[in-house]
């Protein structure tokens, strides 16, 4: 999209790749590769929006710091770098957008964004919950990993979009434990994306709030190269539509995961990841946020 990797004059948003997967999915490994499939794929995304008038290059400061240094599987080495990394866009003023990598890398991300806004919030957009009960790091235990290091609010926060089939009986329901509030993609569909937006940003008020998005919201017929791939998700416009009505609020930090580019078609999955970052950037500069 020719983000600049650095500019005089202030930053509003900086891409941050983080290049990691926790090598621990049964038989989908790729999302490693995920920063710069969505960077190559970007080239098709121009900066100036003509609905709105907005040049996301020129007039809000977005930049692209390049990938953390992390090694997928080894999350003690990587972690800190991932989180170091973000911590020096937020403090330079700018919303941190990071990339993926599967789903655990919210974990570092969050592990920065959350110690600087008290009760902050998360809003979820993801076919799982990434919330299941016992220990460890993989991609199912992120935010039962986040609640107990303090880092978010549950009861502020949302999984949407959940479906599909489980390993585990309880997981769905541990994460209404830690107090999340789930909304199932059966119920997307009855309320429709304009009743759901509108129930999520009741709910967040005028709070410190992040948005993490897993392309696997997405049906796998819009969004084939992700890591766990659900039947049933939405289509592309939908999915959009979400992120324009979510976006026109102030958010603190973002995060998009699971682009697996080996399991790609001619790229699509990273074009519409680039493509939900733009739309989400469009927000954010439509309320001077950036
Ligand atoms: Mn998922």
């Amino acid at each position: 999209m020719g983000a600049p990797a650095d500019r005089d004059g202030g930053i509003g948003a900086a891409i941050v790749g983080i290049p990691f997967d926790a090598g621990t999915h049964p038989t989908r490994i790729g999302s490693r590769l995920g920063p710069s499939a969505i960077r190559d794929q970007s080239a098709l995304i121009m900066p100036f929006d003509p609905a709105s008038g907005i040049d996301l290059v020129e007039e809000n400061g977005l930049v692209d710091v390049g990938d953390a240094a992390v090694v997928s599987g080894q999350v003690e080495a990587s972690f800190p770098n991932a989180t170091s990394l973000v911590e020096d866009v937020i403090d330079r003023g700018a919303v941190p957008l990071a990339i993926g990598g599967d789903g655990l890398i919210t974990l570092p991300v969050l592990r920065a964004v959350g110690p600087r806004h008290d009760g902050l919030a998360v809003v979820h957009i993801d076919a799982h919950t990434d919330s299941y009960p016992g220990p460890g790091f993989t991609t199912a235990h992120t935010f039962t990993r986040a609640v107990e290091e303090g880092l978010i609010d549950p009861r502020r926060s949302f999984h949407i979009g959940l479906r599909g089939t489980t390993y585990d009986p309880a997981a769905w329901h541990h994460a209404e434990e830690l107090g999340f509030n789930l909304i199932t993609m059966d119920q997307w569909q009855q309320m429709g994306t304009g009743e759901l937006a509108a129930l999520v940003l009741g709910l967040l008020g005028q709070g410190s709030a992040h948005l993490s998005f897993d392309m696997d919201v997405f049906d796998p017929s819009v969004a084939p190269g992700v890591c766990t791939p659900a039947w049933g998700g939405v289509a592309a416009a939908d999915g959009l539509a979400l992120i324009d009505e979510l976006s026109a609020r102030s958010w603190v930090g973002f995060d998009l995961q699971t682009v697996s580019p080996p399991h790609d078609v001619g790229g699509m999955t990273a074009l519409l990841a680039g493509t939900v970052m733009a739309r989400f950037l469009l927000g954010l500069a439509s309320t001077g946020r950036i």
